[in-house]
Formats: C-alpha cells, structure tokens, sequence
C-alpha cells in the first residue's frame, strides 16, 4: 500500500502533523523532493519536534525512513537536524533513516548564490521583487541537477578508487562556474572539502540504492507513506511561476522522486488549511491586507518553521484548490486549523476569479493576470464557538458542519480529517 499526502494550497497546511497521526500505522515514511525548505512542527506530548527536511515517521520508533532520489540534501544540515531531534529524545533514528544515494548534495555555495541571486533580482526586475525563498540553496542545487553539472550523493561516498579526486575534481568545477557566474565571492572551498571528507565517512551507513529500498518494501506489502513537501502552487510546473519553488511538489514529484510507478498509488490525501497562507513574495488573490488577516496571523501563529518569517495570511481559495484537486487528484482531504476560526462571526470564501467583468474557468497561468482578478466571495456563517476540545466531528457546531460541507461539495472530495488545534489529538476522523 502506498499512500501519498500532499500540500495543497502555498504551504504549511499541516502535512506534517497528519503524517505523525498517521506514521504509527506505517513501515516506511519516505520523502521525494525538496530539502530542508520543508518545515514543519510537530507537538507530541508537549514536545515540539521541529523538522525541516528528515521525514516525520522518525516520531514513530518502529518506522523507517527514506530521503527519495528527488531530494536536495545539505549535509551539515542533515546531521544537525539529526542531533536536534535525539537532543529532544527520539530514539534510534539513525538506524531508521536511509538516503537515496541518486539525492543531490546542496554546498554551501548554493546557498551563497541562493542569496546572491535573490540580491540580484530585486535590481533587476521591474517590481524590484525577489521571489522571498528559504535561502537554503534549493532553486541552485536544481538548477545544477538540471544542467547536469550536480554532485550526487553517490559521487560522495564511492568507495572506487580515484573517486574522491574525482568528487573534489567535479567540486572545484562548480564552484569556479558559480564564481563566473556571480563574480568572484569569497569562499574557503578547501575548508568545505575537509568537512566532506568526514562527512564522506560519517554519511555512508545511512545511503540506499532507494529504487531497490523502495520496491522491497513495495514487494513485501509494506505501507509505505509519501510525505509531500511544499504543497501545489509552489510547483516548479503548476504554482505561481516565478514565485515558487524549483521541484515538482504535486503528485509528479511523488513518482519521480522516489521511482514508484502511479498504478502502485492507493491513496492522496490533500491537506488544506481552514484559510489560506504564504511565505515569500507573489500573488495571492484572497490575501487580507487588514485587520482579518492579522486575526488570522496572530490566532494560527503564522510564522515559518524554518526561516521564522511572518506568512500572509487570507482567506480559503476555492478556485486554487479546484485547480490543485484537478492536478493532484486527491482521494479525501484534511481540513486544518479549523479552530482559528472559531471566533470569525462571517467567515468569506473565494469562489471564482474574473478578470474585465469576464469569468475565469479555471487559476490562471499569467501573475499579471492573477495580480488583477477579481475574487468572487461567498459569505458563510461563523460559529463563535471554541471547537478546541470537540472529539467528534457531528459534535461541531452546525455551522462549522456547513463549512466543511461548503468545501466538500465545491471540489466534490470528502473530508477524511478535521483538524481543532495543534496536537496530535486535536484530530478529527470521519469515516
Ligand atoms: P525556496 O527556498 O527556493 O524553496 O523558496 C521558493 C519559494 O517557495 C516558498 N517556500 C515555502 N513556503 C512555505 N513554507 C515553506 N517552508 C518553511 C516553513 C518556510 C519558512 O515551513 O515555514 O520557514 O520560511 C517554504 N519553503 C519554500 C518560499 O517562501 C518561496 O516563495
Ligand atoms: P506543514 O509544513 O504543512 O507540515 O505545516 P507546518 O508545520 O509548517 O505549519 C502548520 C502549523 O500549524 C504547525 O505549527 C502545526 O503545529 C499547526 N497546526 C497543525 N494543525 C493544526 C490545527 O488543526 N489547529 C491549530 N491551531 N494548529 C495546527
Ligand atoms: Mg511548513
């Protein structure tokens, strides 16, 4: 059994918490792309795990986990993650933990030149704008697998002879392409090269041939879980273009990046937050420049894990997730954060866009375009009540009921999970 969950709106819906509730039913936890740009906080028994790029089944001490082949991995960040979460108590995580030896390494020079290029970019766009990422060397490490110049982490940990000279021989190359491409910043490349040198050692025990790992566990009817990382609208195809991230965060990156075959797919389960978030620059049509999206804000504590960064926040949009359910093909969905909006007397839903007085049939391609729609709202009734301690969903208050009947019946997927505060038991199921 395979199944898959997804981001489904611009990110930080709550994946990694369904994928905790759900870790304990499962034998493999595996991510297939991004890197340590996917945070996410986790509260079990009062503790707070925050993760950025190690799978959440590592929470579950008889789970395995996998970092796919469409992964970019930085190393030191790896490992500090690693030790943040054994520092909190998880137990027997490094033996539970497996990458993909086809996973690209980040350098600290793409992060460099992460940076150096968003600077770039505020001069050189009309609008001034970067496109506000992560910083952590992701949109470099992708363009580098893209060019076919990256270092994958096989090149690391070859045991063959001339192998290290030749990973420092690819090294040195890349850096002095960086160097012609954003000048010549300083960088003590032979200092990264003696950390890898231990790293090289220290990585071995933990790297797969994940196409083999996978379909073992495929073959031995092991449940395997697919934590997406990022959600749709920040695909590299199907987001916001420019304003995204560089891999396929949809269903796609699920397939590639681990090499699973679609058919062996049972379910996707899309995860949409109760409102509508985003961190970094780009449009975002139901964004509440107002008091209700600084409600919004200060009750769902919109901050990024990773970078600490305010989220704009607004309200739900149903055009984007009619979009995102078309493209990822969700089987049930998991609404979150419900409970921040306990005390919104009128609570507003984006249900259709035009542009010039015409209709838009479905999200539009073009950013000037999504910068000047319209948004059509339907206005729903608030319930004013605290939902925090409800333990079933026909206990909800009538109109929290028609809430998720509204969102339901638009995109014609059921929900599976509702979502009434941050812990693991503020969860919700329906059968
Ligand atoms: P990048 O760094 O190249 O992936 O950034 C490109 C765009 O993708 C957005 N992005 C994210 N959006 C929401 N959450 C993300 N993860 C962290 C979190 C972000 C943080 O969980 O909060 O801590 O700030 C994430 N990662 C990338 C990013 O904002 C850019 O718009
Ligand atoms: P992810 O990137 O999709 O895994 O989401 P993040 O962890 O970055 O952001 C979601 C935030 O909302 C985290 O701080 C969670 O603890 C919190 N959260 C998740 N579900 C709920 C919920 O139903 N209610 C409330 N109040 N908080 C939630
Ligand atoms: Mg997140």
């Amino acid at each position: 059994m395979v199944n898959v969950v997804l981001g489904t709106q611009w990110g930080d819906e709550g994946k990694g918490k369904l994928v905790d509730l759900l870790v304990g039913k499962y034998d493999v936890v595996a991510r297939c792309a991004g890197g340590n740009n996917a945070g996410h906080t986790i509260v079990v028994d009062g503790v707070k795990y925050d993760f950025h790029m190690l799978p959440s089944g590592l929470i579950n001490p008889n789970c395995q986990n996998l970092l796919g082949n469409g992964l970019v991995i930085h190393i030191p960040s790896f490992f500090n993650e690693l030790e943040e979460l054994e520092s909190k108590g998880l137990k027997g995580v490094r033996e539970r933990l497996f990458i993909s030896s086809r996973a690209h390494i980040v350098f600290d020079f793409h992060q460099r030149t992460d940076k150096l290029r968003e600077l770039e970019l505020t001069s050189v766009t009309t609008d001034g704008k970067n496109i506000g990422t992560t910083g952590k060397g992701i949109g470099p490490t992708y363009s580098t697998k893209s060019s076919r110049s990256g270092i994958r982490v096989h090149h690391l940990v070859n045991d063959n002879p001339g192998a290290w000279e030749e990973f420092v021989t690819k090294y040195k190359r890349l850096v002095e392409t960086r160097k012609q491409r954003y000048g010549d910043f300083e960088y003590n490349a032979e200092e990264e090269l003696a950390r890898y040198k231990v790293y090289r050692e220290q990585l071995k025990p933990f790297v797969v041939d994940s196409v083999a790992f996978i379909h073992k566990a495929i073959s031995q009817n092991k449940k395997i879980l697919v934590e997406g990382a990022n959600a749709l609208m920040l695909d590299i195809d199907f987001g916001t273009y420019p304003y995204v991230t560089s891999s396929s965060t949809g269903i796609g990156g699920a397939i590639t990046g681990l090499g699973i075959p679609p058919r062996s797919i049972d379910n996707i389960y899309g995860v949409v937050k109760a409102y509508t978030t985003r961190v970094g620059e780009g449009p975002f049509p139901t964004e509440q420049l107002n008091e209700i999206g600084e409600k919004l804000q200060t009750i769902g504590a919109e901050y990024g894990v990773t970078t600490g960064r305010k989220r704009r926040c607004g309200w739900l949009d149903l055009v984007v997730l009619k979009y995102s359910t078309l493209i990822n093909g969700y089987t049930s969905l998991n609404i979150t954060k419900l409970d921040v909006l306990d005390t919104f007397k009128e609570i507003k839903v984006g249900v259709a866009y035009s542009i010039n007085g015409k209709k838009l049939d479905l999200f539009p391609e073009d950013l000037l375009t999504v910068a000047n729609v319209d948004v059509e709202y339907v206005t729903l009734p608030g319930w004013d009540e605290d939902i925090t301690s409800i333990k079933d969903c026909d206990d909800l208050p009538a109109n929290a009921r028609s809430y998720l009947k509204y969102i339901e019946d638009f995109l014609g997927v059921p929900v599976e999970w509702v979502g009434t505060g941050p812990s693991r038991d503020s969860m919700l199921h329906r059968d």
